[in-house]
């Protein structure tokens, strides 16, 4: 618990990331110049970073866990589920050949990696959200690929820095078509995920702790303390379930679902 006012200037380190985004280079992590940063600490600098672009006319389009697979956790070492945002300017539509084009350049040192997507319906509102209340809440669960590139140098992070850091959102790739969310187990669904042909992953939706719902229901009840909520319309990506790829220029990504529409996506 944070007792009186923290003395860290949250809205001075969001700069911080904000501009290692926009001239794409790596910064050090945070911890490495404040070691005692809080988990609390570092959603204020989340949520600086974000007003920072709402500021400049992004807007929402929904919300995002991350680290929510043992792959993933043993992956980045951190060992706890973290929240973010999805921005509607990271969100990047497939072409007319389904395949999702990603400007390398623009990024710092991005990876990809497969995730399920949950498209909500109506808004959900914690605390108390439990996984019933998201299928209830959720129009269609779609396959997806997520572009993270953390802005710390040589992806490297503690827990609090990649909170600060908005979780490594950097762009989304959504499915077209998905599935009603009781149309089947969601646990069950399988997702193999492949760079230039070579299968790099495979994973069923019972990865990312256990149920993808139970996860989109800790996001309602993280943001549900913060006195938010997650809102009808948005997508929330659950979590990558196996360990994320480097995407260069020329690399083809493709997500497959035993039940979902598949996703690529190619670094330019
Ligand atoms: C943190 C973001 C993790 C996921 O799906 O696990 C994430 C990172 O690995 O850089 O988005
Ligand atoms: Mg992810």
């Amino acid at each position: 618990m944070t007792i009186g006012r923290s003395k860290i200037d949250h809205a001075q380190w969001a700069t911080y990331l904000v501009a290692a985004a926009d001239d794409r280079h790596e910064v050090r992590a945070i911890t490495k110049l404040l070691p005692l940063l809080s988990n609390d600490d570092a959603y204020a600098i989340q949520a600086a970073a974000l007003e920072i672009m709402l500021g400049r006319g992004d807007t929402i389009a929904g919300a995002k866990l991350g680290l929510t697979s043992a792959e993933k956790q043993e992956q980045m070492g951190v060992d706890e589920p973290v929240y973010g945002w999805v921005l509607a300017s990271g969100v990047v539509a497939a072409g007319d050949d389904g395949v999702a084009e990603v400007v390398v350049g623009d990024l710092i040192h991005p990876r990809i990696e497969p995730e399920l997507v949950f498209v909500l319906a109506e808004d959900l509102v914690g605390p108390g959200v439990t996984g019933d209340d998201v299928l209830d809440a959720t129009a269609s669960v779609v396959g997806g690929i997520e572009v993270i590139d953390s802005r710390y140098e040589a992806f490297t992070f503690t827990l609090p820095d990649v909170i600060a850091d908005n979780t490594s959102a950097a762009r989304l790739v959504v499915g077209a078509d998905g599935v009603a969310p009781r149309s089947g187990d969601l646990r069950e669904i399988s997702c193999t995920f492949a760079i230039d042909g070579a299968e790099t992953g495979v994973a069923t939706g019972a990865a990312l702790l256990g149920d993808p719902a139970g996860c989109v229901a800790m996001l309602a009840n993280h943001l549900g303390r913060h006195g938010q909520k997650l809102e009808a319309g948005w997508v929330i990506p659950a979590g990558a379930p196996c360990a994320a790829q480097p995407l260069a220029v020329g690399t083809i990504g493709v997500a497959s679902y035993s039940n979902l529409e598949s996703v690529s996506v190619k670094g330019i």
